[in-house]
């Protein structure tokens, strides 16, 4: 990776620090206005803005020590040696970590996720997060949140989110040839929002690990779907919608653009060629449960990810009674309330 990486200079916004080892913690994000495409697959820079709430549960802790003994790293994930592409996800970002830093010592890095990995819950998007702020501490960098989240963005795009607590925005950056342009111009900000009184039901109706990882349905879906550019730009309205639902603490408003926003996204994956289907017929008992909650008068949206998980947005009065209800559609899934959580941290560091 080293050399073809010419923005990693433009992250240098930072003082050392000690470094050695450092201990960190993240939270996953549910996106309201999905993150579905890459326009430049090294950079992971996206084809449109995105937002999304960060929650108060399924945190993931990550711990970064570095090692003068090791000549490549050593990845523990979930307490299990990381192979293949998680180990080669985690390696190449550390490399990138270890450019901005000056730096070649190799680490070992020990992450337990709290939610099942692969399933949609986003797990990815607390792990980058956790392992940007533990590797910039343990390397010795201090960055500014901006850089951090461009940072966690190259591990995972959602991961850039994740770095903020409550609403955030990621910003897809301006259409340029220029690689450290667009590169800079790719990062996740906190969002002003009125308060709703927000919760998710997070119904998980499969924590199996899914069949299609997101990244290769992604690129399946921008490359075949005939639906994949009108969602695209659909979506850069919706964005502007929610924004302004948002300031003025609008859940109705902001609950039914999120819930057109990811039936799109799932339309245009349905269309692709050979189509992506992560939704299943426990997905569409809880979409339904849903429909029927707002007949009845209760404020309750759905948006699924990459599975066929449901996230019911409501208020968090009404939390309870939408989770019973989805209980009784769907006997046989876990449903847990979760609320809005807070941005990455640094949990301790050593040397
Ligand atoms: C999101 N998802 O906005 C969307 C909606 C899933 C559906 O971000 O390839 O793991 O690592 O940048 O961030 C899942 O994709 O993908 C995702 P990569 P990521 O939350």
């Amino acid at each position: 990776m080293r050399g073809d990486t010419p923005a990693v200079g433009t992250l240098r916004l930072l003082t050392p620090g000690p470094g050695r080892s450092a201990l960190a913690l993240a939270h996953p994000n549910i996106a309201l206005v999905k993150y579905w495409g890459k326009r430049d697959e090294r950079l992971v820079l996206p084809w449109t803005s995105s937002l999304s709430m960060t929650l108060d549960v399924f945190p993931t802790t990550t711990w970064v020590r570095l090692d003068p003994s090791l000549t490549r790293d050593r990845v523990t994930l979930n307490g299990a040696p990381a192979t293949d592409e998680a180990l080669h996800r985690v390696t190449a970002f550390l490399e990138l970590v270890r450019e901005i830093a000056g730096r070649d010592r190799r680490a070992v890095v020990d992450t337990s996720n709290t939610v099942a990995t692969g399933a949609g819950l986003a797990s990815s998007a607390s792990g980058f997060a956790a392992l940007a702020v533990a590797a910039t501490a343990a390397y010795g960098l201090r960055l500014h949140p901006t850089a951090l989240s461009r940072l966690a963005r190259r591990g995972s795009g959602s991961a850039s989110r994740s770095v903020f607590g409550g609403f955030a925005v990621w910003h897809a950056g301006r259409d340029t040839d220029a690689a450290e342009e667009a590169d800079l111009a790719s990062y996740a900000e906190p969002v002003p929002a009125a308060d709703l009184d927000p919760a998710l039901v997070v119904a998980v109706v499969d924590s199996g690990a899914k069949a299609v990882s997101s990244r290769e349905a992604m690129r399946r879906t921008v490359a075949t779907s005939p639906l994949f550019r009108p969602w695209a730009a659909a979506s850069r309205g919706d964005l502007d919608t929610m924004r302004a639902a948002l300031q003025r603490g609008d859940l109705a408003a902001v609950g039914d653009i999120a819930e057109r926003n990811a039936l799109g996204m799932h339309a245009a994956m349905l269309a692709a060629r050979p189509a992506v289907r992560y939704l299943s017929p426990d997905t569409i008992a809880v979409l339904d449960c849903v429909l029927q909650l707002r007949r009845d008068g209760v404020a309750a949206y759905s948006t699924m990810d990459a599975g066929p998980n449901v996230k019911v947005l409501c208020h968090r009065a009404d939390a309870e009674q939408v989770a019973e209800a989805v209980r009784v559609a769907a006997p046989q899934a876990t449903v847990f309330v979760a609320g809005p959580g807070p941005g990455a941290r640094l949990l301790s560091e050593g040397s």
